[in-house]
């Protein structure tokens, strides 16, 4: 692995456990009741005022490749102890925890179905035969308003979709994630008493987004297997979407027709859509999108505010996707 990786991956953070991140979030997103929204302001502000301690505990990536990103890389331990994996639990804190013993290795199957001329399942380890794996240093921006600097390992998607040859009709691709209440806690019915979101968690991309060179499924971060918290042991990245878009654990692709379902638009339709494009300038309902939070070791809110970028700055290789689209109507 390249040298970015050889320091400072495991500093601990002085503001530990960011509630506001946590259970607040949650139910802000989830809409369900205004007085959350309200303490989480709260909170905020005394967050933001702890972290004026921070120290910037991050690297330059100084042998950046045209994909790759020259900015500072968040750390090994925040990029895997601030986690959005909802069927572990809802905090960021929890997945890195829960995850201990999720350990999947290269007979993980995954189900290709569909409008495809080679269906079937495919282990990792088959896919990894015919696939080659590449370092990518990519900005993850979560709709929530938080975002980071990643080195993922992996490859591109498009060298999966050749191989299982898609037929004329696929015009999409849907994911899943793995569904196991053995494996996931967030899939038991919690003391909430009701499921926090319709599992499994699908996903959904448009076939010319699935085959961007920018679309990669990693097997790794930080030169290292991908943790049960990042959604081992293959997850799909989408760099210019929100972080939603990019699936864990995926055990199902099925190539259709019709544009498929994510779960968060199931979830919250007037809220998320298909697209999810990073995009400054379509606010969503309840918040604007224009600036975001880099999480920091001192601060898993997120201090340094910085603009969001159209497309999360990769407008270079997407935006031809999208001529002629209102992309505040397909949002
Ligand atoms: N199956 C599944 N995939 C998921 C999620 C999830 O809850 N379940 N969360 C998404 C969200 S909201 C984000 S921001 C990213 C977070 O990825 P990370 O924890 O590796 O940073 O994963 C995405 N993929
Ligand atoms: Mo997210």
């Amino acid at each position: 692995m390249s040298q970015v990786f050889a320091k400072n991956s495991t500093s601990k953070l002085s503001v530990k456990e960011s509630f506001v991140t946590d259970e607040n979030v949650f139910w802000n997103r989830r809409q369900f009741i205004q007085r959350f929204t309200q303490s989480a302001i709260g909170a905020s502000g005394l967050l933001a005022s702890g972290a004026l301690l921070a120290s910037e505990a991050t690297q330059k990536n100084e042998n950046a490749k045209p994909f790759n990103t020259a900015e500072s890389l968040s750390s090994e331990y925040v990029v895997t102890h601030h986690n959005n994996f909802y069927e572990f639990s809802t905090s960021k804190s929890k997945p890195a925890e829960l995850a201990k013993d999720f350990k999947p290795g290269n007979d993980w199957t995954v189900e290709i179905s569909g409008e495809v001329a080679k269906p079937g399942k495919y282990s990792l380890e088959d896919i990894l035969k015919f696939t080659a794996t590449e370092e990518r240093i990519y900005r993850l921006r979560c709709v929530e308003g938080w975002s980071m600097v990643i080195p993922w390992t992996g490859f591109q998607l498009s060298q999966l979709i050749k191989r299982v040859a898609p037929t004329s009709k696929a015009k999409y691709i849907e994911f899943e994630t793995l569904e196991s209440r053995s494996t996931f806690p967030g899939q038991r019915r919690g003391s909430l008493g009701f499921q926090v979101l319709p599992w499994p968690y699908r996903e959904g991309l448009r076939m010319d987004e699935a085959m961007n060179p920018l679309t990669l499924i990693a097997t790794g971060v930080y030169g290292k297997r991908l943790p049960g918290q990042n959604g081992a042991p293959m997850r799909l990245i989408v760099p210019w979407k929100y972080g939603f878009k990019s699936i864990k654990s995926i055990v199902s692709m099925r190539f259709v027709e019709k544009q498929p379902v994510n779960t968060w638009q199931k979830s919250a339709p007037r809220e998320y859509g298909f697209y999810a494009n990073v995009n400054p300038q379509v606010s969503h309902p309840r918040w604007s999108q224009a600036s975001e939070r880099r999480i920091t070791d001192d601060s898993f809110f997120g201090v340094k505010k910085m603009p969001t970028q159209m497309f999360n700055g990769y407008g270079q290789w997407v935006a031809d996707m999208y001529k002629g689209m209102d992309l505040a109507r397909h949002f």
